[in-house]
C-alpha cells in the first residue's frame, strides 16, 4: 500500500506518478470567473472544462474564485481551503471503468457569511469578467407559478435596506455590479448554469426586478452593460458517498475529503453573449450557438423530467436509486412512454439532434449501474423543480388536448409522498425541500378534500380548476390512497 497523501498543492507532484493531476502552473492562475454555488455539478462540469482548457491550452486569466454564500457553505470552504482548490473527479463508466483525476482550476474560496465586503470586491475586481451561477432551481426567488420575483422573502428585504451587507446573491450581484458602475469599470457577465429554462433570461428579470427597488439608475446600467447568456448545461453527478472518499484513499493512497463523481457524458452548451470577454471555451468541446432555447427545452422536458418521473414513483415503490428503477421493465416502459406520448410533442425540432437516439441514449445513461444516483437526490426540492421539469408539459398538453395521464400520476404520487413521508411499505423517505412543511399540511388533507394538494396556487397555478385534469388527479390520487401500489398502476397504463 502506498503511503497516504493529502490532497493539497505540495503534495501534487508526487501524487501525479499515481493519478492525473494538473501540469500547468496553478500560481499563475487568476479568478478571471467567479462562481457562485460551488457544489458537486459545478465540479464536475465548469470547472472540469476550466481544467482541461488550462490543461491543452493554458489560460491563466480565467481561473476561477468559488464563492458561498451561506453558513451551509462552509465545509466546502473549508475542504477546498485546505486542499489549495484542489478535489478529485471521479468519472465512473457503466462497464464498470473507474477514471480519476485531479482538477485544478479553482484557485481561490471566499465565503460570504464570514466577510461579504471580500467578496463583493472579489465581484468588483478588474480581473473579474464573468460571475457565474449554479444556486439551483430555488436559489432564483421567484414565485413558480406567477414566474415573478418574490420580493417576501426576508433576506432579500434585508438586502433591500442593507445593501453593503447583502445575504442573497441579489444583494451581492447588484452591490458589485455598483461599485464595477462607480469605478467605470466593464460589467461582468452573469452566467447562469442552472437548470431553468431560459435560465440567463431568468436571471436577467430576477436581478433587475431586485436591482430597480433598491436602485434604478443602477437597474438601468445593468440592463444596458450586463449579458446574460442562455445555456444548457449536463453531466449527472450523484452525492459523494463515504465510500468515493475510501475509494481513493484505499486504491491510490489519496486523501481527499470531497471529491466529485459522475458520468461520463458532459455537455454544455452556450449562448455567444458576453459581457467582457470569455474563455475559449469551444476548444474543450463546448457548443456556442445563437440560440440554446430548443436544446433546453429538450434537456429539461426528457432528462430532468425523466429523472422526476423516475424519482418520485421510485421513492414511493422502495427504489433506491435511478439505475434501480431502470432494472425494472415497468419503471423503463412507463419512462419512455412518458418521454414519447407526452415530452416529445411538446418540443421543438433540435438542429442536428435525433430525439430518438437522445432519449436512447438517456436510458443508458440513467442505467449506469455504477453512479447509483440516490431518488433521494433527485426528489429534493421537487416544489422548486417539478413546475419547472414537468407543470409546463402538463399545461401545454392540455391546451392541446394531449394525453395528461403519466404526469397527473406522478403529482398523485408526489401527494401521498409529501403526506406519509414513507414508501409503500411504510419505510420512513429522506425528504428535503425548502417546501416541506407547506407540502406536508396540503397533502394532508387529501381525505378530506382530494383537490387539496394542487390547490396549492403558488405551485400549480390555477390547475386544480381545469376539469380534465383534477378529474384525472382525483381518480389517481384515490387510487394511491388505497394501496400506494404505484407499480401496479403504472401496470395498467403501459
Ligand atoms: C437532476 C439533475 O436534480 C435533478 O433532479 O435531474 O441534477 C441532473 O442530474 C442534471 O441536470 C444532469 O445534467
Amino acid at each position: 500500500m502506498k503511503n497516504t497523501l493529502t490532497l493539497e498543492q505540495k503534495n501534487v507532484a508526487e501524487l501525479a506518478g499515481r493519478i492525473p493531476c494538473p501540469s500547468y502552473d496553478r500560481n499563475n492562475l487568476v479568478s478571471g470567473m467567479v462562481h457562485i454555488g460551488v457544489g458537486g455539478f459545478h465540479r464536475s462540469h465548469q470547472a472540469f472544462y476550466t481544467n482541461a482548457l488550462q490543461e491543452k491550452y493554458g489560460a491563466p486569466e480565467w481561473g476561477i474564485c468559488g464563492i458561498g454564500l451561506r453558513e451551509g457553505d462552509r465545509k466546502i470552504y473549508d475542504v477546498l481551503t485546505k486542499q489549495n482548490g484542489l478535489y478529485t473527479l471521479i468519472v465512473k463508466h457503466p462497464d464498470g471503468k473507474v477514471a480519476p483525476k485531479v482538477i485544478g482550476s479553482i484557485c481561490d474560496f471566499l465565503l460570504g457569511v464570514d466577510d461579504a465586503k471580500k467578496v463583493i470586491d472579489r465581484m468588483a475586481d478588474p480581473a473579474t469578467r464573468i460571475v457565474s451561477l449554479t444556486i439551483t432551481e430555488g436559489g432564483y426567488n421567484f414565485n413558480p407559478s406567477t414566474g415573478e420575483f418574490d420580493f417576501e422573502n426576508r433576506d432579500i428585504q434585508h438586502d433591500l435596506q442593507h445593501p453593503d451587507a447583502p445575504k442573497t446573491v441579489y444583494g451581492f450581484l447588484t452591490a458589485s455590479l455598483k461599485k464595477r458602475r462607480d469605478k467605470n469599470l466593464p460589467a461582468f457577465t452573469l452566467m447562469s448554469c442552472d437548470n431553468i429554462q431560459h435560465n440567463g433570461d431568468m436571471a436577467r428579470k430576477m436581478l433587475l426586478a431586485f436591482a430597480k427597488r433598491q436602485d434604478t439608475a443602477l437597474a438601468d446600467w445593468i440592463e444596458r452593460e450586463v449579458c446574460f447568456p442562455n445555456s444548457m448545461v449536463d453531466r449527472i453527478t450523484p452525492v459523494t458517498t463515504a465510500a468515493d472518499i475510501a475509494y481513493l484513499e484505499e486504491n491510490y493512497g489519496i486523501k481527499d475529503e470531497w471529491p466529485v463523481t459522475c458520468e461520463p457524458f458532459i455537455q454544455w452548451v452556450v449562448e455567444d453573449n458576453f459581457s467582457n470577454g470569455r474563455p475559449e471555451f469551444e476548444k474543450v468541446g463546448v457548443q456556442f450557438v445563437p440560440d440554446v432555447k430548443p436544446y433546453e427545452k429538450m434537456k429539461l422536458r426528457l432528462l430532468n423530467a425523466g429523472h422526476s418521473v423516475l424519482g418520485i414513483l421510485g421513492a414511493l415503490h422502495g427504489h433506491p436509486t435511478i439505475n434501480a428503477c431502470m432494472e425494472d421493465p415497468t419503471f423503463v416502459t412507463y419512462l419512455r412512454t412518458f418521454m414519447d406520448r407526452e415530452a416529445t410533442p411538446t418540443l421543438d425540432e433540435v438542429k442536428g439532434i435525433d430525439l430518438n437516439a437522445y432519449k436512447d441514449s438517456l436510458q443508458e445513461r440513467f442505467a449506469n449501474p455504477n453512479i447509483k444516483d440516490s431518488v433521494s437526490r433527485i426528489c429534493s426540492e421537487s416544489s422548486a423543480k417539478l413546475p419547472k421539469f414537468l407543470f409546463e408539459t402538463l399545461q401545454e398538453n392540455l391546451s392541446a388536448e394531449r394525453s395528461i395521464e403519466f404526469i397527473t400520476l406522478i403529482i398523485a404520487a408526489w401527494c401521498y409522498y409529501s403526506d406519509k413521508q414513507a414508501d409503500k411499505n411504510g419505510q420512513p423517505l429522506e425528504i428535503i425541500d425548502a417546501m416541506q412543511e407547506e407540502l406536508h399540511q396540503a397533502a394532508k388533507q387529501t381525505a378530506t378534500d382530494p383537490l387539496a394538494f394542487i390547490k396549492q396556487e403558488s405551485l400549480f397555478g390555477n390547475l386544480a380548476k381545469n376539469e380534465r385534469f383534477a378529474k384525472s388527479y382525483v381518480n389517481m390520487v384515490g387510487k394511491i390512497y388505497k394501496d400506494a401500489d404505484v407499480k401496479k398502476y403504472m401496470e395498467t397504463m403501459i
